[in-house]
């Protein structure tokens, strides 16, 4: 997968871009992430790259320009599966959205401003909109941080265990059961006992079984569509 990230903050993208998973998966070359400082796009002699919005109101547009040519010139090297732009007026992502979108082989993510972007850029250039859940962030680069970590730790290699990206939670639709580590008892605290048994058939009932009680009790919204689908 490549992705291509535009943004006139690069400095943000960074520290998530160069460490953990993401790095590890960039350095062994099972993603190609390439950042897009929007500025550099700019024909204005101040690489200027947002004004006022017609019709008046508070805070800045991005400007179509910088956006246009960058995008532009971008195609011109490759074909693009998906334009991807961050934005709390869409969809809020899920991980069927975060499944599909790990498949495609060459996607753009464009940040913007909260106070948005000129419609005409999202008309004409953006594919899919997604949102991260119902608040609102200052800019699209943490949203595109978070769409990319979701999307790169599911592509082949990335995580060691070739399990461990399927067993995480919602992928099943339901929230993963409590992990322990040693001490086996941790002032006082025990590890249940099940864990330590060896009985690995009995091991994964009891963690099916937690998975079925935490998610009725913390998201019921969930456990209701599980039960229905069974
Ligand atoms: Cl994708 N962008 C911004 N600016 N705020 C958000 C968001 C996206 N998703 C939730 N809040």
């Amino acid at each position: 997968m490549r992705i291509d990230l535009i943004s006139a903050v690069p400095e943000l993208l960074t520290g998530p871009l160069n460490h953990s998973i993401i790095g590890r998966a960039r350095n062994s070359k099972k993603v190609d992430i390439v950042v897009h400082d929007l500025r550099l796009y700019s024909t204005d002699k101040h690489h200027k790259i947002d004004d006022y919005p017609f019709g008046g109101g508070a805070g800045l547009v991005m400007t179509p320009q910088p956006v246009f040519d960058c995008i532009e010139s971008l195609k011109r090297e490759r074909t693009y599966d998906a334009v991807i732009f961050p934005t709390p007026d869409a969809e809020v992502l899920d991980q069927k959205t975060v499944n599909r979108l790990s498949l495609l082989a060459n996607i753009i993510i464009l940040c913007g401003h909260y106070k948005g972007i000129d419609q005409r850029i999202r008309d004409e250039l953006v594919t899919h909109e997604i949102s991260i859940g119902d608040y609102v962030l200052s800019g699209g680069e943490l949203p595109a941080m978070v769409l990319i970590d979701s999307m790169v730790r599911l592509l082949p290699g990335v995580i060691g265990d070739a399990e461990s990206a399927l067993d995480d939670s919602f992928q099943d639709g339901l929230l993963s059961a409590p992990v322990y580590t040693r001490p086996a008892n941790f002032r006082g605290a025990k590890v249940p006992e099940i864990l330590a048994s060896g009985n690995h058939e009995k091991i994964r009932l009891w963690r099916d079984k937690k998975a079925l009680e935490l998610t009725r009790k913390k998201r019921p919204d969930l456990y209701k569509i599980f039960i229905n689908k069974k």
